[in-house]
């Protein structure tokens, strides 16, 4: 297990106070904090050795190839990838959809083909797939969810079928916390000769992800959520796969000769990475990972499971509040939304900042889901390596009090401030 109070320490940021009280972060699927380790490796990078990769023969511009290139190796090896140059780097997460919807997806996808994603897609993964099939005139088939929030079991299979070209679907909900079944999904899909991109954005961070095992063709992730910096993230291709992509920006480096009137192509994944790339933040990712990996991601998972059935337990118990995503923890990752028929999230989202709880209210970027599901938005609190018991016992005390004074309206009107 985690050694959480020895976590804590290497995180400078959670030694601030805000409006005079100890900060409880739990917005960490939005974005994680980043250990001393990361942000060093930044200051390394632009006080000792900044240069330009792949382009310098002299020491400093070497040193940063080295070391930027030394990233993808760790990040290749932390997702199970076969080749570092199977990892593409990209912004973010859907920075890294787009490429494969502009890409592979443009030049694959043709009428009468079916992408299908799931009803609990961050937009991310929506939206550039709605594209592809109106440019391609293709149709987007949904898999819709149960009540609990998870996948419809009764209908997953029939959405995949001989006319799926493309499955697109996230490992873990960012707005439910459900953990989707992806690796037998992958195998549903290539019985049918379909390929699958998932989308790791709340998976890779938090529970051990291993390509090979998937067997997935793409995985798309951002660092920043995993306690690396904002900017960068990765693409993961299969490599068959990747050899035979059309390049998604062109333009210095991604080339090996130009002619005036056209270009060949550079290896992998130069070939991908055209203009001077984010040098600094990619290799403070690969701190990042070292960070996660010296932790074990079987222990992160662990810790992030019991913290989850605790805070579940907990928040079980306030009665006015629902609860959304599976119970079942062996099912779920560490995002816990709520809400309360009365009162807007916003408010709720409010009234805990001001006691230092900083959590995040709304749609979470899946308009869709919310609206199968009925409402218009949620409050969530979403947990990572450094979140402790106190903390979500702190997020409950706060959260009673909040509906408490929303909807007492005496209360309200006597409180001081
Ligand atoms: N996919 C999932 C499942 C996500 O949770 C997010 C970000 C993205 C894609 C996009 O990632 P980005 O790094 O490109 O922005 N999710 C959230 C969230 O839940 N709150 O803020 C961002």
């Amino acid at each position: 297990m985690l050694d959480v109070k020895a976590i804590r320490k290497n995180f400078p940021i959670l030694d601030r106070k805000v409006y005079g009280k100890p900060l409880v972060y739990l917005d960490n699927a939005a974005t994680s904090q980043k250990p001393h380790s990361v942000i060093q490796s930044l200051v390394d990078y632009y006080e000792g050795y900044n240069a330009n990769v792949h382009r310098g023969v002299h020491a400093l511009s070497m040193e940063a190839t080295d070391k930027y290139e030394e990233a993808r190796h760790k990040v290749a090896r932390f997702i199970g990838a076969p080749k570092p140059e199977s990892v593409i780097w990209t912004r973010n997460t859907s920075e890294a959809i787009n490429l494969v919807a502009y890409t592979w997806a443009a030049a694959n996808i043709k009428a009468g083909d079916e992408i299908v994603v799931s009803q609990m897609e961050h937009h991310s993964n929506l939206v550039p797939w709605q594209k592809v099939a109106r440019d391609n005139g293709a149709t987007l088939q949904v898999i819709p969810i149960t009540k609990e929030g998870v996948l419809d079991p009764s209908q997953t299979d029939s959405f995949i079928t001989r006319k799926t070209k493309l499955l697109a679907i996230n490992q873990v909900s960012n707005s439910l916390g459900t953990i989707n079944p992806v690796k037998s999904l992958t195998k549903k899909a290539h019985a049918f000769g379909a390929k699958v991109l998932i989308d790791g954005a709340q998976s890779v961070p938090h529970m051990p992800v291993d390509v090979k095992d998937l067997d997935c063709d793409f995985l798309a992730f951002s660092g920043h959520k995993m306690l690396g910096p904002t900017g960068i993230g990765a693409l993961y291709v299969k490599p068959d796969v990747l050899e035979k992509m059309e390049p998604f920006l062109r333009g210095g480096e991604m080339v090996l000769e130009v002619w005036n009137d056209r270009a060949t192509w550079n290896g992998l994944p130069m070939r991908f990475e055209a203009g001077t790339p984010n040098i600094a933040d990619a290799i403070a990712l690969g701190a990042a990972v070292d960070y996660l990996t010296a932790l074990g991601m079987d222990n992160v998972r662990e810790h992030e499971k019991q913290l989850t059935q605790y805070a579940l337990s907990q928040l079980k118990q306030i009665e006015e509040l629902d609860l959304f995503g599976p119970m079942d923890v062996s099912q779920r990752g560490g995002i816990l939304p709520f809400h309360n028929s009365e009162v807007h999230p916003h408010d709720l989202g409010t009234y805990l900042d001001r006691e230092g709880i900083a959590i995040r209210t709304g749609h979470h970027c899946t308009m869709p889901l919310m609206r199968a599901m009925g409402i218009v938005a949620t409050a969530r609190a979403s947990l990572y390596i450094y979140n402790t018991e106190e903390e979500v016992d702190k997020l409950v005390a706060v959260l009673k009090d909040a509906l408490r004074y929303f909807t007492d309206g005496t209360k309200r009107a006597n409180r001081p401030g």
